[in-house]
């Protein structure tokens, strides 16, 4: 059984620490350790001396150094975990993290940090940005997670394999959890701890987020556009038919109609909805007909 560490860093300070702890944690597994460096400080010198394998990222983003890191994976390897080069994971809980993948069937294993999160570890913007995305891929995608965007992450390198990533930045973290869905994978999820980070956070709270949910906006819309049209549209007939209901109700009372603009309101309404649900069944056929194309 062979175990790869990947670890993207960008001015690291405690990295030294990282590989160490990673190292002596997998001692019972074959094990490597890949740095994926894009620093300006002496990070990928102290991850060498730690025993790294330090491959140069070129381009840049936190997405785009995991797909350096799993091209540079050995071929005999069987697992590969992902873990930030902070020392705000717990490198000796990756045999526990592995364990579903080692003795199990599952594919992807997703560290949970909620679960024993130290105090100041995570601010309370992005615990609440992270409770929302995580609230809207769950619902989406039919998953129960406690927490997408974590970056300590278990995969089966077979199953990975097979995974089409492309997202350069952090959306990277919500692709893949996606991808590994739609392609059916048994994602499992399990508790981990979650330390204040040493050094500077990379994550921009505010354009990473909004990077986040439009990544899961355009996922949908390409992959199941009629989801967010009928949603739209049948939300434009249910307050169609609020508005209209008083109008008929107030005629059925009065025999009168007095509220005209109410009335307009409710027939455009009406007719929107089902416009927009039109759209989103054509939308629907077009794209599975691409999908169809492209096998
Ligand atoms: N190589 C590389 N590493 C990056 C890049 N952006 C972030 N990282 C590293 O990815 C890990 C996660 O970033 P971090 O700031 O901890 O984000 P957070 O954990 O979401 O707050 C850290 O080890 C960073 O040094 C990048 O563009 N290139
Ligand atoms: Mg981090």
């Amino acid at each position: 059984m062979k175990v790869a560490v990947i670890i993207p860093t960008m001015n690291e300070p405690a990295i030294s620490k990282v590989v160490d702890d990673a190292r002596q944690a997998l001692r019972h597994f074959d094990t490597e350790v890949i740095v994926v460096d894009k620093s300006l400080d002496d990070t990928p010198r102290k991850a060498k001396k730690a025993g790294a394998i330090v491959v140069t990222q070129k381009e840049s983003g936190y997405g785009n150094a995991y797909m350096v890191g799993f091209s540079s994976v050995g071929p005999d390897v069987d697992v590969v975990v992902m873990m930030d080069g902070d020392n705000t994971y717990d490198a000796y809980e990756i045999p526990m993290l592995i364990d579903p993948i080692v003795n199990g069937p599952t594919d992807v294993c997703l560290g949970n940090r909620f679960a024993r999160m130290e105090p100041g570890a995570m601010n309370a913007r992005n615990r609440f940005g992270n409770r929302m995305i995580t609230g809207v891929i769950n619902g989406l995608y039919g998953l129960k997670l406690k927490d997408s965007q974590t970056g300590f992450r278990a995969l089966r390198k077979s199953a990975l394999d097979t995974l089409d990533l492309d997202e350069d930045g952090m959306p990277f973290a919500s692709e893949m959890i996606i991808d590994a869905r739609k392609k059916s994978m048994r994602i499992a999820e399990v508790p981990i701890s979650y330390r204040q980070r040493i050094g500077e956070a990379k994550l921009k709270a505010y354009k990473d987020g909004s990077l986040i949910l439009s990544l899961i906006i355009r996922m949908v819309r390409d992959y199941n556009p009629f989801a967010i049209f009928l949603t739209i549209g049948s939300l434009f007939i249910l307050g169609s038919l609020l508005s209209g209901g008083y109008v008929v109700y107030e005629w059925l009372m009065n025999g009168v109609i007095t509220h005209l603009a109410l009335t307009i309101l409710s027939a455009m309404l009406f007719m929107g909805g089902i416009q927009v649900i039109s759209f989103g069944l054509l939308a629907d056929i077009i794209t599975s007909a691409l999908r169809a194309a492209k096998r």
